[in-house]
């Protein structure tokens, strides 16, 4: 078994399920005190303490609305209660209601601002400022996405978030590297969780979307852990500012 994050204390938002859970878990496997966020579900947070203490981690949830910013303050006090210092930062939480461009309302397109882009702004802001006072050279991941490079019909709202996020990556690469703090973006392409499970039950849309990979099949949660593990652990040693694309070559796919 590999030690990469042996001693290391783990955020991951979003971490109850799917893409977020499957990372966290990955963090407990290889040695790190992880602490997920939850909105809801929460038997899929209870049970992922149980998982990830059977797997030798102090494990932490904490439940909070990320559509509601105010709140993330008190998301980084119980992390320094109960952790201290945060050596590895994943923000994953993330909505996507699919809806055509034209029914999108005020409500809805904050709301999905508010939770894929604004939270993980100023929890990375405290996250980063803590970083920086205790000297840990962290590591810090936001799940983008592939449509952060290309559309999508029902997406309209979601696609500006996660391009968005990869304009943060770059500014903030420039922020923190001096500090020795190196921030990335993981691209998943489709992988089959909670967020697409109604979109997908159309087959002839999931037909579609596992024909235009390369490998002929839509990801799972856990083809993300191995990219986005890299990209965390000290043997990242020099990328940092950039995009890492796990799509199974559904971009490239054209003809
Ligand atoms: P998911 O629905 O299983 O997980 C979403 C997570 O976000 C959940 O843990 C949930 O608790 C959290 N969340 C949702 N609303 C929240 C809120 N208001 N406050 C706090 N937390 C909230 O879906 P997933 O596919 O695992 O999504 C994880 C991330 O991966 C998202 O950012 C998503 O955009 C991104 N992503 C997913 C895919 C895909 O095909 N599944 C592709 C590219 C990117
Ligand atoms: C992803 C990508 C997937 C979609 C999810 C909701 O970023 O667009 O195809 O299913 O979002």
């Amino acid at each position: 078994m590999v030690d990469r994050f042996k001693g290391k204390n783990a955020l991951v938002t979003g971490g109850s399920r799917g893409i977020g859970r499957a990372i966290a878990l990955g963090l407990a496997r290889e040695g790190a005190n992880v602490c997920i966020t939850y909105s809801s579900h929460g038997t899929d947070a209870d049970s992922f303490i149980g998982e990830a203490e059977a797997l030798g981690s102090r494990a932490f949830k904490f439940g909070i609305d990320q559509s509601n910013v105010e709140a993330v303050p008190s998301l980084i006090s119980y992390i320094e209660k109960n952790m201290g210092h945060m050596d590895v930062l994943v923000n994953n939480a993330g909505i996507c209601p699919f809806k055509d461009f034209f029914d999108i309302d005020m409500g809805l397109f904050e709301k999905v601002m508010k939770v894929n882009v604004e939270s993980h702004f100023f929890i990375t802001q405290a996250v980063a400022r803590k970083m920086i006072e205790s000297g840990i050279k962290g590591r810090i991941l936001f799940i983008s996405s592939i449509s952060a490079i290309v559309g999508g019909e029902f997406q309209t709202h979601y696609t500006i978030t996660k391009s968005g996020l990869n304009g943060l990556v770059h500014s903030l690469a420039i922020v923190l590297g001096k500090h020795g703090i190196m921030v990335n973006s993981l691209e998943p392409g489709t992988i089959l969780t909670d967020i697409n499970s109604e979109d997908l039950s159309n087959l002839d849309k999931r037909k579609y979307m596992e024909n235009r990979t390369a490998v002929k099949r839509l990801g799972i949660p856990d083809d993300m852990v191995a990219p986005a593990l890299f990209l965390l652990s000290d043997e990242n040693t020099y990328v940092t500012g950039t995009e890492l694309l796990a799509d199974g070559g559904m971009l490239v796919n054209l003809q």
